[in-house]
């Protein structure tokens, strides 16, 4: 066996510094983006009434997962190269309530200066084949290291619940049955995806029916808080009980 120069030495430091920076460098790409989501959901809870955010997950790509793709891809064996086509090393997964919520979660995040929105893909609009829905968005963030500063890519899986339902169980049926599964059971999967987007059509047109009757009651209440007519009532009641305290003083002194 060869044995190690000081040289050898040196490159292998450098190597697992580059290495250990590489990943550091995504947790805290994935830090930023979960305190941005974070600050949206407990605003919501504190200002609005109402919080679209259900649940929030983030992961880094393994690398057995990472090592899986090069090949898939065919991609160089450089970190560069990775970095440049491996987009979702960081992932973060947003379950939101209602279809219209992951939307206006989407427009939130594209709106913030420090994120750069690089693809967009609508699965949600355009499904795959397979019926899976969900909206992807690959973001860019700046990290603040000690000596420079990176742009790193975020991937950003926004569905509702019942999508993510459907996701989760199909992953798992897909890898079980290792990429193979028989036709009958991708129609009968294609079909649960359709039902799971039906729940959502019919969970949102029960959502904007309550919203609208909530709007109707709050309406109401107005109505009655500036009813002119009620508020002259009173007004006329609460002098006529001042009148007749003035009337009853005079009596109750003379009669002493
Ligand atoms: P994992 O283990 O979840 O990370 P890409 O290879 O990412 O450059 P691709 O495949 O066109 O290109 O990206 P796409 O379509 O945006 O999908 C990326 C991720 O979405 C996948 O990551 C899955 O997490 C999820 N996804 C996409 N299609 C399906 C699907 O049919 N079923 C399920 N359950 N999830 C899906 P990975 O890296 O494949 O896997």
């Amino acid at each position: 066996m060869q044995s190690l120069t000081h040289e050898n030495l040196s490159q292998l430091k450098e190597l697992k510094t580059e290495l250990t920076r590489f990943t550091a460098v995504y947790k805290f790409a994935l830090d930023e983006v979960n305190t941005k989501i974070n600050i949206l959901k407990e605003e919501f809870s504190i200002i609005h009434e109402y919080n679209p955010i259900e649940h929030c997950n983030s992961r880094l790509k393994s690398p057995e997962s990472i090592l899986k793709k090069i090949f898939k891809k065919n991609i160089d064996f450089s970190l560069d190269a990775i970095k440049e086509n491996i987009k979702d090393i960081a992932g973060i997964r947003i379950t939101c309530s209602f279809k219209s919520d992951i939307y206006a979660l989407c427009d939130m995040i594209e709106k913030q200066k420090d994120i750069e929105v690089i693809e967009r893909k609508d699965y949600i609009k355009n499904p795959k084949p397979n019926g899976y829905q969900s909206l992807h968005l690959i973001v860019k963030v700046p990290v603040f290291l000690s000596d420079r500063e990176e742009s790193v890519c975020v991937e950003i899986q926004i569905r509702t619940i019942a999508m993510d339902f459907w996701a989760s169980l199909e992953h798992k049926i897909y890898y079980k049955y290792e990429k193979d599964i028989p036709n009958r059971l991708a129609s009968e999967l294609k079909a649960a995806a359709d039902s799971a987007s039906a729940l959502d059509d019919k969970m949102e047109k029960i959502h904007n029916e309550v919203k609208e009757l909530k709007n109707e009651s709050l309406n109401e209440q107005l109505d009655e808080v500036l009813d002119l007519s009620s508020l002259t009532a009173t007004r006329d009641k609460i002098m006529q009980g001042i009148i007749q305290q003035l009337i009853d003083k005079p009596k109750r002194l003379n009669e002493q």
